[in-house]
């Protein structure tokens, strides 16, 4: 990011790097018209979709599906079909969806259907349930009908997946040098070319007329057990929205986030009174305080918006950025981290 955008962000990120305490959040000021924060860089290609609805005056849960649908599009990120396989070589995919009344949906372990954060959507507004899985998810998503797409790897994942059979190591593997550097990526399809692969987004933000709503897309980890679910596809993991309060999203390694309920914790401590960027922190210094000295081989980070628009993020490790788009922004923000 270059200085101006800093400057950007510092002017438009002031109020919420004021929201450290309780009593500062409490005091919080509204940011004029609609906000949406998404993990990573590649936050900043779906912020631009979520912004085609926002910016139209459009509802926050339409901006949060359409922004991630962007990012399960692009066929050689990290996220949908094009990502990396489990470790017997298929691509498997969660999403979760959540508005500002607590109706939610998410699919998991969904596998040759291009946008499941569109079949999330429907479980939750044309089936009685929160969450279906596997064969059934796939099943309802043809029946909706999503095309089944061919079960063939993109050429990146086929790389990776061939350069990890050489070991087929599935240990949490840190290389302390690249999570500084790049902030992510436990597993070992991080460490391939020296480039962790960030294969979640998730997506939070709050419309013009003040509606929340939050959205999560993953391929999960690369090279994980057949059958792995990690936090993205659970609601209060990977995500959770309360439209009262506030709306967080996580990203990392999903086993610790489902540990602490990472989403739901860091909304209630929204609830609490404190603002979103100690909220996010409190709930990283739980997670550090429960894995003692295996926090080091471990990121997690969590982004939080409350009720009055005002954003802030916090994670195990440096290197974690997350993109962040107004009416008058639109920026990369490194976030604050525990290790330093
Ligand atoms: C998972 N939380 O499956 C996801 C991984 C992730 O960027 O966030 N990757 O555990």
């Amino acid at each position: 990011m270059n200085r101006k955008s800093f400057l950007k962000v510092g002017a438009l990120t002031g109020v919420a790097t004021a929201m450290l305490g309780r009593t500062a959040a409490q005091s919080a000021t509204k940011l004029s018209g609609p906000v949406v924060v998404s993990t990573w860089d590649a936050g900043l290609r779906a912020n631009k979709g979520a912004w085609e609805v926002l910016g139209a005056g459009g509802n926050a849960l339409d901006a949060v599906e359409k922004g991630v649908m962007v990012t399960e599009n692009e066929i050689n990120c990290c996220v949908g079909l094009g990502a990396n396989p489990d470790r017997d070589g298929f691509v498997t995919l969660d999403a979760c969806i959540m508005d500002h009344r607590f109706n939610c949906g998410s699919v998991a372990f969904l596998e040759r259907i291009k946008h499941p954060i569109a079949v999330a959507r429907r479980v939750m507004e044309k089936t009685p349930h929160v969450m279906l899985v596997g064969d059934g998810a796939q099943q309802f998503a043809v029946s909706e009908g999503f095309p089944l797409e061919p079960r063939e790897l993109s050429p990146d994942a086929k790389k990776a997946y061939k350069k990890w059979l050489e070991n087929s190591k599935y240990e949490p593997q840190i290389n302390r040098e690249n999570i500084e550097n790049k902030g992510h990526g436990p597993f070992a399809p991080a460490q391939i070319d020296g480039e962790w692969n960030h294969d979640t987004i998730g997506m939070v933000g709050i419309d013009a007329n003040g509606h929340l709503a939050g959205s999560c897309t993953t391929s999960g980890m690369g090279f994980k057990m057949r059958g792995r679910l990690g936090d993205s596809p659970i609601i209060g993991a990977g995500l959770y929205v309360d439209g009262e309060v506030g709306a967080c999203t996580a990203t990392g390694q999903g086993e610790d986030v489902i540990r602490v309920a990472g989403s739901h914790s860091v909304v209630e401590m929204m609830r609490q009174g404190f603002g979103p960027e100690m909220a996010c922190q409190k709930v990283i210094e739980r997670i550090v305080k429960i894995k003692g000295d295996d926090v080091k081989k471990i990121q997690v980070a969590f982004i939080a918006i409350n009720k009055n628009g005002v954003v802030g993020a916090f994670a195990i490790h440096k290197g974690f950025s997350y993109a962040l788009k107004t009416n008058t922004s639109e920026v990369l923000v490194k976030a604050k981290s525990w290790f330093n």
